[in-house]
């Protein structure tokens, strides 16, 4: 079984968390665009291809089945690559960290781009720096204090509860 991601070339960004997963457990995958191009991505973005339309990469193609959204990705290829243990409370759980780290990940792409995600951080860095503060001082404390409780209750791991 081949995995086909499919992710923009131009940036790490969350194709990255999928990547993560892939390789750790030493799958098979295809990473498309960086063998065919961005381009490879847009039938699918389009909706001209069969499956389920994703909104925006990464999406991870399996056979027939389209999968989008990185929480969705993970909570899809965790059991098949054997990277959660058994169980429906271990396997939502770690779909509720990934969620949790999805808002942390939306909340630090916008503080670079606070007022709108297409413009230029460099035409909204007034709004920029004040959502930046704030995510300095209470967003990033809060969800980091989270992540680090999560981890001291399962003895030093995630889903060590489980
Ligand atoms: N919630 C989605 C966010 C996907 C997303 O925002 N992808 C970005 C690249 S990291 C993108 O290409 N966005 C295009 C858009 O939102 O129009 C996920 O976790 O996969």
């Amino acid at each position: 079984m081949t995995y086909q991601l499919y992710y923009w070339t131009g940036i790490q960004g969350r194709g990255e968390f999928v990547r993560l997963a892939l390789e750790d457990a030493g799958a098979d995958y295809v990473d498309v665009a960086r063998v065919d191009g961005d381009d490879a991505m847009q039938p699918f973005l389009d909706g001209d291809r069969t499956g389920a339309r994703p909104f925006a990469p990464p999406f991870l193609v399996s056979d027939d089945l389209v999968v989008a959204q990185v929480a969705n990705i993970l909570h899809f290829l965790g059991p098949r690559l054997d990277l959660v243990p058994e169980g429906e409370a271990a396997r939502l759980q770690a779909l509720q960290l990934q969620l949790t780290i999805a808002d942390l990940v939306t909340e630090i792409h916008d503080s670079h781009h606070p007022i709108a995600s297409a413009a230029y951080y460099e035409d909204q860095k007034d709004a920029a720096k004040r959502r930046a503060a704030d995510l300095r001082t209470n967003r990033l404390p809060k969800f980091l204090g989270y992540f680090e409780q999560v981890v001291d209750r399962g003895n030093g791991h995630a889903l060590g509860a489980h």
